[in-house]
């Protein structure tokens, strides 16, 4: 009580609530002053840009904190279950301009900054991207976050803080180089450290049996090294609205940075490095998509996340009911991002037995009714197993609970289906072998009350693939949450023309209800609007044809029909395909067959996991037909490729906007949802795709004549794969075979005779699981398609409007009312 009198103070002067334009803009200039002045300690008023957007940073941070601590108020007031998002990865990119939107201060800070002399564009340009996410999974965290910010729902985001992020791509000599990617090096004017709530977390060690006073048996954990997690809070704000959530980010150090006694046996070094030793776990961010590598480091990481937030979350109930956890399960829940966190359900265990001495089934209960998981993939490369004996020697207690939950679930599988030992053998969580394994879905599975896909197909193919004989255990659990993006920062922010363009048309409630967007679908048959619609793509295209220039130095001429993939690059998704459809446009323009071409500019741009050598390989094919076909005049008027290098969060921001064919392009079965396909078609870029992932459900609500669709699905995908003859189908269709010839014949392998043979076997290969040459005829025939329909510009735009028009169904905001109707049972929290 004694603070209240101060708080009012505090309140008013970071923002008081009526403030006129005038005086807006007044206090905005003295904040900017001040911060850029006094914080910064810049000596006189310059124009910096970098300067000026750490100054607008901490402005709006500032203008933030009265919502961040109202909003922490309110939930720790409030009776409600809470919900905390646990992810290794965390894709936000830049925050300024999506604070700014949110907070309605975009007019009064573009004129406070004029006063500076610098433009708002040119200060939001200066942000380094916080790329703590590889691909979409960690983007999907970050729009999550926006969504549950926007809908005023409890839920708190916990992650990793890591020093280095994504890496930066470098292009040399057509090859990807990688480069670390310091972006805290200017430091990070959004978090805030917070040491008082500091985890202490084990590592290593063994467990031994003792018996407690009442002569109970039980396992207790000794001898751990320990290490330090210190949290730093990231502010989410919702759109409008005063809620601010709270995104968690955990930092690793030394329990202390000198050892006292090591210090005096003159081992000084020793205990600095040890210090070295604890930061390395919040270091860096692993740069795999979709694939896992089985590091110890990366196992640490999950246990260090998953530790120290349900620490944290455990500290918070004591703190309000003391160590009465009868209504821990109904008041919160946690939602596993993938089985990167899967550590989760043993190490809650421990926590209530071992640190707050519940018994087992009373564990088990609470531990069932909060924790829920997310699969992202199919991909067998990618489903995480980890070694028994390695798993042991970091985490013993944790193993030990493992396979107590094994023990007991078996137990009850076996009493459900008696007489079904192979069955059994088939849910252990154990993987029996040479070298035995914990399968860490199966252990997400047991220990959640939910499971759930990312889109219906992927949903579908779990429940009849890889999780059947769980479906079967439990009938209910696994539901599907198709995936979503906000529209606020794929639409809103990234196009204003667009945003402006739809505000004077169908009103501004689409920003925060993205359904209201169908209202544009009548104003496609509407001459004059569609003719603004293509002024404001036109536009879009102009901005990233310069983006293009500056980071390749190529010209894409905005009267040619921009072609877009941007996404990892990996084979299933299929950038080699892409590529073979430009080396048959290129032979067309050879044969001079360029009836009914369209000139085209292909964008390609994505990173390739460091250690994954066709991918790699795919990228330098990229930049070498990309340099032959630019530098041949004839096909100058005709053709275009680049490889964008450094793909990221911001670039998406341009070239989104800009995009009127997006390519999703996976073997069907392959993608679990994808993400990027949403962001395009909000933009009013046309789909050309299979029928793998949310493509399906784009083309339902898009309606199958606004989509480009070829090739197998997912069940003639599998059929094919028996009887697959790739070199039957390159020797029957002499398109196909000619593209063969110029790849193999070494028209683009510059002065590496053989460089792309692994690629070209790899098509040829009866194996090949991603099915690219089945398709590629399809693909082509559809591209053709795509020029026909291009030709008929107000065919085009009309359907580039019903796009968009039937995008409301992909906003997160859809998605994360459905976890929170679903899953997590949690309402709006307001005053
Ligand atoms: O998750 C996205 C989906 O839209 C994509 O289709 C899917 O490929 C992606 C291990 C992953 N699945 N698995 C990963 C990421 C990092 C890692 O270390 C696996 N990413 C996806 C959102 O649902």
């Amino acid at each position: 009580p004694s603070i209240l009198p101060m708080q009012k103070t505090l309140d008013s002067a970071v923002s008081p609530s009526s403030e006129t334009d005038d005086v807006l803009l007044g206090s905005l200039s003295h904040e900017l002053r001040r911060h850029l002045l006094f914080t910064l300690g810049r000596d006189d008023i310059d124009s910096d840009p970098g300067y000026c957007f750490r100054a607008a940073a901490i402005t709006i941070r500032d203008r933030i904190s009265r919502d961040w601590r109202r909003t922490r108020e309110l939930q720790a007031a409030s009776d409600t279950r809470h919900v905390n998002y646990l992810s290794l990865e965390f894709l936000l990119g830049r925050s300024l301009n999506n604070a700014i939107q949110n907070m309605d201060l975009d007019e009064a800070m573009r004129k406070a900054l004029h006063r500076f002399g610098v433009e708002l564009e040119e200060v939001i340009d200066k942000e380094h991207d916080a790329g703590l996410g590889n691909g979409g999974l960690g983007r999907l965290a970050a729009c999550f976050l926006d969504s549950c910010a926007n809908l005023q729902l409890p839920v708190s985001g916990y992650g990793i803080r890591y020093e280095y992020g994504m890496f930066h791509q470098l292009i040399e000599g057509g090859r990807q180089v990688e480069a670390p990617d310091h972006w805290l090096r200017d430091g990070n004017p959004w978090e805030i450290e917070r040491p008082e709530d500091t985890k202490r977390i084990r590592l290593y060690g063994r467990t031994e049996r003792y018996v407690d006073e009442k002569g109970k048996p039980h396992s207790r954990w000794v001898e751990s090294l320990d290490i330090l997690a210190v949290p730093y809070d990231m502010p989410i704000p919702g759109f409008r609205n005063g809620t601010v959530n709270t995104l968690r980010l955990w930092k690793a150090t030394a329990t202390d940075a000198f050892d006292l006694n090591e210090f005096n046996a003159g081992s000084y070094p020793e205990s600095v490095a040890q210090k070295n030793n604890a930061e390395q776990i919040s270091m860096v961010l692993y740069p795999n998509d979709a694939s896992e590598n089985g590091k110890e480091l990366r196992l640490k990481q999950q246990y260090f996340l998953v530790s120290a937030s349900l620490q944290d979350v455990l500290a918070n109930w004591v703190e309000q009911h003391g160590e009465d956890f009868s209504g821990f399960g109904e008041k919160n829940c946690f939602q596993l991002n993938d089985t990167h966190p899967a550590c989760a359900v043993p190490e809650l265990m421990r926590l209530l037995m071992d640190e707050h001495e519940l018994e087992w089934d009373q564990a088990w209960e609470i531990t069932t009714q909060c924790m829920a998981y997310t699969n992202h993939t199919l991909l067998p490369e990618a489903l995480e197993r980890w070694s028994v004996s390695l798993f042991g020697q970091l985490l013993p207690r944790v193993l030990e609970i493992i396979f107590e939950i094994n023990e007991r679930f078996l137990a009850e599988v076996a009493k459900k289906f008696p007489n079904e030992p192979e069955l059994l053998k088939r849910v252990s969580l154990i993987e029996e072998g040479h070298t035995p394994h914990i399968r860490m879905a199966y252990l997400s599975i047991v220990g959640s009350f939910s499971v759930n896909g990312v889109a219906q197909l992927h949903t579908d193919l779990l429940k009849t693939g890889l999780f059947a004989d769980f479906d079967r255990i439990w009938p209910n659990k696994i539901n599907n949450k198709t995936n979503g993006v906000t529209q606020r920062r794929w639409l809103s922010h990234c196009n204003p023309g667009l945003r402006d363009l739809m505000n004077e048309t169908i009103g501004t409630r689409w920003e925060s209800d993205l359904e209201e967007i169908s209202a544009l679908a009548p104003l496609a048959e509407d001459a004059e609007f569609r003719s603004r619609w293509r002024g404001v793509k036109n536009a879009n295209k102009e901005r990233l044809s310069k983006y293009v220039k500056q980071n390749t130095g190529v010209d894409f001429d905005p009267s040619m029909l921009f072609d877009v993939q941007v996404k990892r690059i990996h084979e299933y998704k299929r950038q080699l395909m892409n590529v073979l459809h430009v080396i048959h446009l290129y032979d067309r323009i050879l044969q001079g067959e360029t009836a009914g071409m369209v000139p085209r500019c292909v964008l390609i741009g994505g990173k390739a996991a460091p250690g994954y050598h066709l991918a790699k390989l795919i990228v330098k094919l990229i930049n070498n037909v990309a340099r032959v076909v630019n530098s041949d005049p004839r096909a100058r008027d005709l053709l275009r490729l680049v490889f964008f290098p450094n793909y990221r969060v911001s670039a998406m921001e341009v070239i989104c906007p800009g995009t009127e064919l997006s390519e999703q392009i996976s073997t069907a079965g392959k993608e679990a949802s994808g993400t990027g396909n949403m962001k395009f078609m909000m933009n009013g870029a046309l789909t050309i795709g299979t029928l793998d992932g949310a493509n399906i459900e784009i083309r339902e609500k898009a309606g199958a004549e606004n989509f480009f669709l070829f090739g197998l699905n997912a069940a003639e995908a599998q059929e094919a794969r028996k009887s697959y003859d790739p070199n039957a189908i390159i020797a029957a269709d002499p398109a196909i075979a000619r593209v063969m010839e110029l790849l193999e014949g070494g028209h683009f392998h510059g002065s590496e005779p053989g460089v792309f043979g692994e690629l070209t076997s790899g098509l040829r290969n009866p194996h090949d699981q991603w099915l690219t040459i089945a398709d590629l005829r399809s693909f082509i025939d559809a591209q053709d398609r795509v020029a026909e329909t291009y030709q008929k510009a107000d065919q085009w735009d009309r359907m580039s409007i019903l796009n968009a028009a039937n995008s409301g169904w992909f906003s997160s905001d859809r998605t994360i009312q459905q976890y929170a109707d679903e899953i997590w049972k949690v309402k709006p929290l307001t005053e």
